[in-house]
């Protein structure tokens, strides 16, 4: 166990959440409908046809969440805007009301003393972009970036930290490779291309950020390291693979200025050829790179698995989540310190991490003991300070996730919140893992060292 943990000053301490996971009222006050929207209200897209419709109606209890942050004692907070709230089209005409939902939440958060970091694009596409191809047109890249100029515009005198996408491999490997998350297609030669405009759509934002910007940007993404599960030429190529597909092909176009050479093999005649003046763009400087960690795979060559002919191979002796995700706290250590030596010495943020657990039923009116929750927070905590003891230069981390909220196709069943809330009263209720956070918070991180969890 590592002793006299002491995070470095200026360390923020967070938790994440994203606009259609916790808002609800999506088409309130003249937004218009995104993908996610209609892919929830499309018959079995989601579990038990949950839809974001109410979620957790921070569009309208924000002022209550934003005190809750402020009494648990966080300096910073993520959060997501709905492109469709502010161009219902996508394009062209700003929708000053639902701009003004997000100028009062970040006013409401200074007023505590917390950060914003904003992510500009946390999965919800306009619908009315989808009609015209989404993430498939060319033009897609600059409709973000307007869309992205009218937020710099609004809120850069008091928002210090910008994120493009988040986690463009999910959106691109659940929304167009697998069909599992909106807008729902299952077509190999459409996830490269789509991929490839987002990466656009990252750059061009970044590149109107230096025109109209004064502070930072990023890009998030979710990393996942791999581990061969044995020492075979057939092991050690799959996960290779595995290691390319998941954790490379984002980061090696945007640092290096090239798309890793196993995609071309995985995707085989469905990878284009991309234009090298394209790959040149997407290569712009970043502020900070902001990683979602929660777990790690054990790979093995199987030829059954499409489309990387690798395997996950299950830990049963490790603890799983509630989504049968394996916790494993070293990755967290492995993948910052591999990020820093693959792409040089860049701030970093967890900008993502946690866990859904099934959590004990209330012993006593509002105690929600949540032990196995509290554990992965102190391990994980635990990994960060290593990696930061490494050389890591990490400079926050944030919770996944605030509040309990809408888990995309799994609906409400798993539940990731450090406070909890009930569905049915919107009433929320920290649980022993936000009072645990609250202490680590307080003592800079010095509690992890004495604070044992159940
Ligand atoms: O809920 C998601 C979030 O939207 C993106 N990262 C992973 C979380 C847990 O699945």
């Amino acid at each position: 166990m590592p002793e006299a943990i002491q995070f470095p000053a200026g360390f923020l301490w967070g938790a994440a959440t994203s606009a259609y996971q916790i808002e609800g009222a999506p088409l309130a006050d003249g937004a218009g409908p995104s993908i996610w929207h209609e892919f929830a209200h499309t018959p079995g897209c989601t579990r038990a046809g949950d839809t974001g419709d109410r979620a957790c109606d921070h569009y309208h209890r924000y002022r209550e969440d934003v005190a809750l942050m402020g009494a648990l004692g966080l300096n910073a907070y993520r959060f997501s805007v709905s492109w469709s709230r502010i161009q219902p089209d996508g394009r062209g005409a700003v929708n000053r009301r639902g701009l003004g939902f997000y100028d009062r939440l970040v006013d409401a958060l200074l007023a505590q003393g917390i950060q914003p970091m904003l992510t500009l694009y946390h999965w919800d596409l306009p619908a009315a972009l989808d009609r015209r191809g989404g993430w498939l047109n060319p033009d897609s890249a600059a409709w973000f970036a307007d869309y992205a100029r009218v937020l710099f515009r609004a809120l850069d005198d008091r928002v210090q930290h910008w994120v493009t996408l988040n986690e463009p491999w999910v959106v691109v490997d659940g929304g167009y490779l697998q069909g599992v998350l909106a807008p729902g297609q299952r077509n190999v030669f459409a996830a490269p291309v789509a991929a490839h405009h987002l990466l656009l759509a990252h750059a061009y934002a970044v590149q109107t950020y230096r025109a109209e910007g004064r502070h930072r940007i990023g890009l998030v993404v979710n990393l996942e390291p791999k581990y061969p599960a044995a020492d075979t030429s057939a092991d050690l190529a799959a996960t290779m693979r595995a290691d390319a597909y998941w954790n490379r092909y984002y980061l090696d176009p945007v640092f290096l200025g090239a798309y890793p050479p196993e995609l071309a093999e995985i995707f085989d005649t469905a990878w284009p050829k991309f234009p090298a003046a394209d790959l040149e763009q997407i290569r712009q400087p970043l502020d900070f790179l902001g990683v979602n960690y929660y777990s790690r795979q054990v790979t093995r060559h199987d030829p059954a698995d499409w489309p990387l002919a690798a395997a996950r191979v299950r830990q049963p002796q490790q603890v799983h989540t509630a989504l049968d995700w394996e916790v494993y706290p070293q990755g967290l250590t492995d993948i910052l310190q591999w990020v820093t030596s693959r792409y040089g010495p860049l701030p970093l943020y967890i900008t993502e991490n946690g866990a859904a657990f099934y959590d004990p039923p209330q012993a006593s009116e509002g105690v929600i003991e949540d032990p196995l929750r509290q554990r992965y927070l102190r391990d994980h905590l635990r990994a960060a300070y290593a990696a930061i003891q490494a050389g890591v230069d990490l400079r926050g981390y944030f919770a996944w996730s605030l509040l309990d909220n809408f888990e995309w196709a799994h609906g409400y069943a798993p539940r990731f919140g450090l406070v909890h809330v009930d569905y049915a009263t919107q009433q929320r209720t920290p649980k022993a893992s936000a009072h645990f956070y609250s202490r680590v918070i307080a003592s800079q991180g010095a509690a992890l060292s004495s604070i044992t969890p159940p």
